[in-house]
């Protein structure tokens, strides 16, 4: 990626500062810390390879040099906003910008973009604490590109995609930055809105569906894919025909067996 045509292709968004690495261990690394020392409001940290890419509890994230978008974002948000629906900002501004490329992109609760059933993109939102106040929130997003970013199948809990493989095209990876960022800062204002999440109820991949949620329990949780609740939780009916709220957390979904 060249910085020159990224810094180029950001002109004009309402953004914070930015600082591109060829190479970092982890983008949200660099971001939380930078949160911590007073990084302004939609600051960004975007870099060509990571050494140390990061999902949810420490699981390794790919992102080999030059072939996908590894970038995080601080937002500091507005007291009283819903917080945990922060995920689902991130989520719409990826699937936004896939979209406008003619793809169909659905979010598999909580934190992954798929593409045709496979992962294209994950999602990772820390908090940057301040006594007990958010401070400041950091939304990482890795997004495959070029088909070399996608790690081999012994890798994966779930199959994995890239842009490239699905559009049989390659998108301009500055370009589809500046797409996910217009699309995150369009949404934001309606992040506390119903329709906000309606909108992200529209995207949910496997909706009306049977599917499964591990949440560290010896038992997956079982039920048909009912849509979300105000706070980003979502709803499943379970084999009883009860309803139950997963909320957002190190759970994973997936259609049932
Ligand atoms: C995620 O975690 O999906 C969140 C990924 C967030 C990555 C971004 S990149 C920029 C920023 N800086 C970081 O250090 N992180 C963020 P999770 O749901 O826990 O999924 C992790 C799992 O996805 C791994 O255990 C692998 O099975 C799989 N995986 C790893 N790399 C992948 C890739 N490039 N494409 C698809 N799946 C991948």
């Amino acid at each position: 990626m060249n910085e020159a045509t990224l810094q180029e292709r950001l002109l004009g968004l309402p953004l914070g500062k930015i600082r591109y690495f060829e190479s970092t261990h982890s983008t949200n690394d660099e971001a939380l810390a930078w949160a911590a020392e007073g990084a302004p409001d939609l600051s960004i940290v975007i870099a060509d390879e990571q050494t140390a890419g990061r999902g949810r509890l420490n699981r390794k994230w790919f992102t080999p040099m030059g072939t996908a978008l590894a970038f995080s974002i601080v937002l500091r948000p507005l007291a009283g906003s819903h917080l945990s629906r922060t995920v689902g900002l991130a989520g719409l501004a990826i699937a936004d910008s896939l979209i406008k490329h003619g793809l169909t992109p659905r979010i598999k609760w909580p934190n992954d973009i798929l593409l045709y059933g496979k992962k294209v993109a994950g999602i990772l939102v820390e908090a940057v604490w301040s006594g007990a106040e958010i401070d400041s929130l950091v939304v990482g997003m890795g997004v495959n590109v070029h088909q070399e970013s996608v790690p081999p199948s012994e890798y994966l809990q779930f199959p994995a995609t890239s842009i490239e493989a699905e559009l049989g095209d390659t998108p301009n990876r500055e370009e589809l930055v500046r797409t996910i960022l217009s699309a995150l800062i369009a949404r934001r204002p309606q992040v506390d809105s119903n329709e906000f999440i309606r909108s992200w109820e529209d995207l949910l991949a496997f909706r009306g569906e049977q599917v499964q949620i591990n949440t560290g329990d010896p038992q997956p949780l079982v039920g048909e894919l009912l849509g979300l609740e105000p706070d980003g939780g979502v709803r499943l009916r379970d084999p009883h025909g009860q309803t139950l709220t997963v909320r957002f957390g190190d759970v994973s979904l997936r259609p049932a067996a």
